[in-house]
């Protein structure tokens, strides 16, 4: 399914664009699909820029051109998974760990196209534990705010678990040498809200609700692709 919507992702890159490259399974799919092309001259003149070291590496095994983050003066299309996918296009997004730098390069993308397969649409946000990138400064101070954070936007409940290295005690780190908060709330009824109020907390890095980005969601079945706008 992920394959299928990956595949069906390829249609919208056009040669000599600036693509923003995804993060997680179906990302890494589209660009192994996207290296083929390249190599077959299908497309040329593409360059990449990755949302996360995962990302740079599969576009280096895929042979897809890259171009560091920083000397991207535009970006034509960023195509990215997702954990969960509203009806009106609200993301979740970060179980990977990577939501702040996916973040930054989806809101520089004349579009964002997101490939996801056919579970993870959902009617309301939140089964999926939401993840924040938290400052690893006192974060136990930003995790008590996350918390009250989401209750006030009318989560019923906030179980916010720091995220871990696989098994070990270890904090996971990403990229950018931050922390990640798991946020547990069974569901998320106001998103707009949590948003803004995760937003204005001083140790949020960023937050995995990614509002008003997405353009197009291309849903993997077991027999195709639907291509929702
Ligand atoms: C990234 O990878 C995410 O923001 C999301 O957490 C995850 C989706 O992974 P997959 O495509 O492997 O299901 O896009």
């Amino acid at each position: 399914m992920k394959a299928h919507a990956a595949e069906a992702a390829l249609d919208y890159a056009e040669s000599g664009m600036i693509l923003g490259l995804g993060s997680g399974s179906t990302a890494e799919i589209f660009i192994d699909r996207l290296g083929k092309a390249l190599k077959a001259g299908l497309l040329s003149d593409i360059r990449g820029v990755p949302t996360s070291s995962m990302t740079e590496r599969a576009a280096q095994a895929a042979g897809v051109p890259l171009i560091p983050a920083d000397q991207a003066s535009r970006i034509d299309l960023t195509v990215d998974g997702a954990d969960e996918v509203d009806g009106r296009f609200r993301l979740i997004k970060g179980g990977g760990g990577c939501l702040l730098r996916e973040k930054i390069i989806a809101h520089a993308s004349d579009r964002m196209i997101v490939v996801i397969d056919e579970t993870k649409l959902v009617e309301t946000l939140g089964a999926f534990p939401l993840p924040v990138e938290v400052d690893p400064f006192a974060f136990t101070i930003t995790a008590k705010k996350v918390f009250d954070a989401l209750r006030a936007s009318g989560a019923p409940r906030a179980d916010v678990a720091l995220r871990r290295r696989g098994d070990g005690p270890a904090p996971f780190v990403t990229d950018g040498g931050h922390f990640i908060l798991d946020c547990e709330c069974g569901e998320l009824p106001n998103p707009e809200d949590t948003a803004r109020r995760l937003a204005a907390i001083p140790g949020v890095m960023e937050h995995g609700l990614f509002i008003g980005l997405a353009r197009t969601v291309i849903v993997g079945e077991e027999d195709g692709a639907e291509v929702l706008e």
